[in-house]
This record gives C-alpha cells, sequence and structure tokens, in this order.
C-alpha cells in the first residue's frame, strides 16, 4: 500500500457503505414475508458451495439497530440497503403488506436518528416466488409488477428515503441468473436471455415514473461495469473484446441514456415494443457504478457458443475470489463511461466497491485486514484521479458493512468492513472499518 496521503475530496462526498436484503436480513419466516427465487434455488442441492441458505445470514432484521450503529459509527453519510419485494408484496402482487414494510420504517428512522441517509435499492435479485413461476424476467408483466411495488414502497417510505435505486446489476442478473444459472432463478438460456434485459429496463423506466410520482427524491440504478482489456491482437480479438463490451458495459446503459440498444449478442429486437425506449430512458439524477474488476477477452474457439472468450488477467493480486485487485480498471471505467456518454451522463455515484479476503479474528479477537485497507486505498485514489479529469463523481460506497451471504459461495467470502461470526452473530470492526472511518473524518 501506498502511504502518500490520501487526498481531499470535494465537500458533500458522499461516502457510504452497501449492503441487500437476501444477503443480510435472515428471518425470511417473519413479518409475512413470501418466498423468493433465492428461498428456492438455494434449496436446491449443489447450488450454494457450502449448503447454506440465507435463512439467517446476519440476522439484521432482528438487529439492525446494531448494525445501523455500526454504519454511524464510520461517519458515513448514507446507506445502501435493498428493500426485500417478498417482503413488501408477499406474493408479488397486490396490496402492500404492512408488517413488511414496518420494518423498513424503523430502518429509515433509525439511520435518519443517526445522521445516515438511507438510499434503498428495490430489486437486489431477490424476486417473488409466484412472479418466477409466472415467468420471472421473461415476462413483460413482471416490469409492471415491479412499478407497482416501487408505487406502494415509495407511498411508505418516499419522504425520507434520499436516494432510490431501482435495480441492482440487472446484467449480473441476466447473466448469472438466466444465462448460465449459477445464480436463482438458475436457468440456462445463454442468449436467449435477452428479454430479461429489455424487462428490466422496462420495469426500471415505469418505476422511474411510479418513484417520481410519490416522491422528490433523486432516482438511479446501480449497474456493474467493467472495462475490458483485449487479450490478443487480431481483428477476431477485438471483435470478440467489443461483443464483449457492448455486452456487459452498454447493453444497460446505452438505452438508459437515450441511445436506444447497442449492436450486441443476443440482442432480439422483437421483445421491444413501441415507446419502450422512451420509458427506457425517463431521465435519472445519478448512475450508479458497481465495479470490481476488469475482464480480459480474446476470439472463442472454434465451436464455442459464446462470441468471445475471458481470459485471467496476469499482473494483478488478487482477492479470496480470485479476482484481480485493479484499481487502475476504475480509473479507466470512469473516463470511458465520461468519454462514451458525455453530456448523458449524469453524475456517477460508486454505489459498490470492495473485496473479498479469509479474514480471521486474531488470538485477542481483531480482525486485520490490510490487503482490504490497500484496496480501498487504491480505488479510493482512482476515483479522486477521475474527478480531477472532470468525470461528475459524487459518492463512492464500499461493499459491504458486514460480512455476509455471499450468494453460490454462501458464507465462504468475506467482503465486510464488519467480521460476523455466524454462529453467534458477534460483530467486529475489522481494521479496514477503522481505516474507512478515519479517511472519512479528515
Ligand atoms: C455484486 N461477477 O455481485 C452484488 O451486487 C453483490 O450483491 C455481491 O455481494 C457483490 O457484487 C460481490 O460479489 C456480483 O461474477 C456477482 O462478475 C458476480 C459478479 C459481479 C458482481
Amino acid at each position: 500500500m501506498t502511504t502518500v496521503p490520501l487526498p481531499d475530496f470535494p465537500a458533500g462526498f458522499r461516502w457510504g457503505v452497501s449492503t441487500s436484503a437476501y444477503q443480510i436480513e435472515g428471518a425470511t419466516g417473519v413479518d409475512g414475508r413470501g418466498p423468493s427465487i433465492w428461498d428456492t434455488f438455494a434449496r436446491e442441492p449443489g447450488r450454494i458451495v457450502d449448503g447454506s441458505t440465507g435463512d439467517e445470514a446476519c440476522d439484521h432484521r432482528h438487529r439492525y439497530a446494531e448494525d445501523i450503529a455500526l454504519t454511524a459509527g464510520l461517519g458515513v453519510s448514507a446507506y445502501r440497503f435493498s428493500i426485500a419485494w417478498p417482503r413488501v408484496q408477499p406474493g408479488g402482487a397486490g396490496p402492500a403488506n404492512a408488517a413488511g414494510l414496518d420494518f423498513y420504517d424503523r430502518l429509515v428512522d433509525g439511520l435518519l436518528a443517526a445522521g445516515v441517509d438511507p438510499v434503498a435499492t428495490l430489486f437486489h435479485w431477490d424476486l417473488p416466488q409466484p412472479l418466477e413461476d409466472a415467468g420471472g424476467w421473461l415476462n413483460r408483466d413482471t416490469a409492471a409488477r415491479f412499478a407497482e411495488y416501487a408505487d406502494l414502497t415509495a407511498a411508505r417510505l418516499g419522504d425520507r428515503v434520499k436516494l432510490w435505486i431501482t435495480l441492482n446489476e440487472p446484467f449480473i442478473h441476466m447473466t448469472l441468473g438466466y444465462g448460465i444459472g449459477t445464480h436463482a432463478p438458475g436457468r440456462m438460456l445463454l442468449f436467449d436471455s435477452f428479454p430479461v434485459a429489455h424487462h428490466q429496463l422496462l420495469g426500471h423506466g415505469l418505476a422511474v415514473a411510479a418513484l417520481r410520482a410519490r416522491s422528490t427524491s433523486e432516482v438511479a440504478i446501480a449497474n456493474n461495469y467493467s472495462p475490458v482489456r483485449q487479450v490478443g491482437d487480431t481483428d477476431a480479438d477485438r471483435v470478440a473484446a467489443r461483443a464483449y463490451d457492448a455486452l456487459h458495459n452498454r447493453l444497460f446503459t446505452d438505452p438508459l441514456l437515450g441511445r436506444g440498444y447497442p449492436d450486441a449478442p443476443g440482442f432480439d429486437p422483437a421483445v421491444v415494443r413501441d415507446g419502450d425506449l422512451d420509458v427506457i430512458a425517463a431521465p435519472i439524477d445519478v448512475l450508479g457504478v458497481n465495479y470490481y474488476n476488469p475482464t480480459g477477452i480474446r476470439a472463442p474457439e472454434e465451436g464455442s457458443p459464446l462470441p468471445f472468450e475471458m481470459v485471467p488477467l496476469d499482473g494483478y493480486p488478487r482477492t479470496a475470489f480470485d479476482w484481480p485487485v485493479a484499481p487502475d480498471g476504475l480509473r479507466e471505467l470512469l473516463g470511458q463511461l465520461h468519454d462514451r456518454y458525455r453530456d448523458a451522463l449524469p453524475p456517477i455515484q460508486v454505489t459498490e466497491s470492495g473485496c473479498a479476503y479469509d479474514d480471521v479474528p486474531d488470538a485477542d479477537g481483531r480482525v486485520h485486514d490490510p490487503e482490504r485497507i490497500a484496496y480501498l486505498d487504491g480505488h479510493v485514489r482512482a476515483v479522486h484521479e477521475a474527478i480531477g479529469a472532470g468525470v461528475p463523481v459524487t459518492g463512492y460506497f464500499v461493499w459491504s458493512l458486514l460480512d455476509n451471504w455471499e450468494w453460490a459461495e454462501g458464507f465462504t467470502k468475506r467482503f465486510g468492513l464488519v467480521h460476523v461470526d455466524y454462529p453467534t452473530q458477534r460483530r467486529t470492526p475489522k481494521s479496514s472499518y477503522t481505516w474507512f472511518r478515519d479517511l472519512i473524518r479528515r
């Protein structure tokens, strides 16, 4: 890690931490919550590496007051959480379940009392199971259902949530959930999953309209981005890199920012109806950027089902997920977004940035995570550099406040600033927590 002091950030820069409902809440059977696709998926043998489910996770549904205190103790100005759709509409449709919304009401009030802005994501992958039974995001009707849920939620919380995020990483949900099936709902449609992109984006646009009608707060979407590093120098490598870039970095952003769909693999205009692109391009106030790593791409082998091949990038340290630690990729990505969309680009907030390491308490019960400090130090500097170069970045959220249930990896990957001992649910701030607190305090 560099010892050069961290640079100052503009006044009003939003420092935050992020979590998501299914990964931390547990208590899946209380408040009249209905089943989600992740309850179903996690129960299927072989889906989750350690055989765990999110039934308990971090028990945040019961321990939220302690988690608000941990958040406030960091001195962050914002906390990004997600609302579990199955708590608000247990069946995925119909009137709001008041008991489900009561929990988020208390959470939001607790955050505000602690001086922390609530930033609420409406969909972080936990679709009500009844909607999946009707086709999930392959079904156009799910977009309308999503807008209805957004309306019910904003009617209750719209006066206090400071920033709404409609969808989390629709690209990852489409590719892992419907393309290759390593996430819920576990479908393997490869490029036939394109309708999932369009229906999520349509749901986003309809939800933006619903939120605007109920709330004067800012509205955003959180996309996952990964700058593409072309490996190899043939024309075929160039074509492959361009195809992957269109899929990962443009499919969910070009139409949002008014450009229509790019020419991306799997793009099937058949599901796009007249007027949809206008709905999708409804102005947003903030573009949420989730960044973890760049992607190496070269031309595929003959006969591959994919128009590109992913290759590991050499020369970077790696996290416990084996993801490369590449802060230069964040700098590159922010510059790319700025160059690509120029005047159409709203202010960016980095809504997720973080890393997994095998953090274990020492004999004194302390958790030292110097790799995470180095990771965050590098990424915070990358953001600062981008701001210096004129990219409008107004916030940075660490993924995550807590170690939590990491989807198909179960409890085996720890991303938190706070260590969680799952058997006892004891929370222990790691040294990165202190580091981040001190960074914000300066
Ligand atoms: C994001 N990939 O997921 C999610 O928003 C979080 O819920 C998650 O815990 C975090 O990143 C860490 O994984 C991703 O395969 C899952 O490239 C997979 C990928 C990227 C992001």
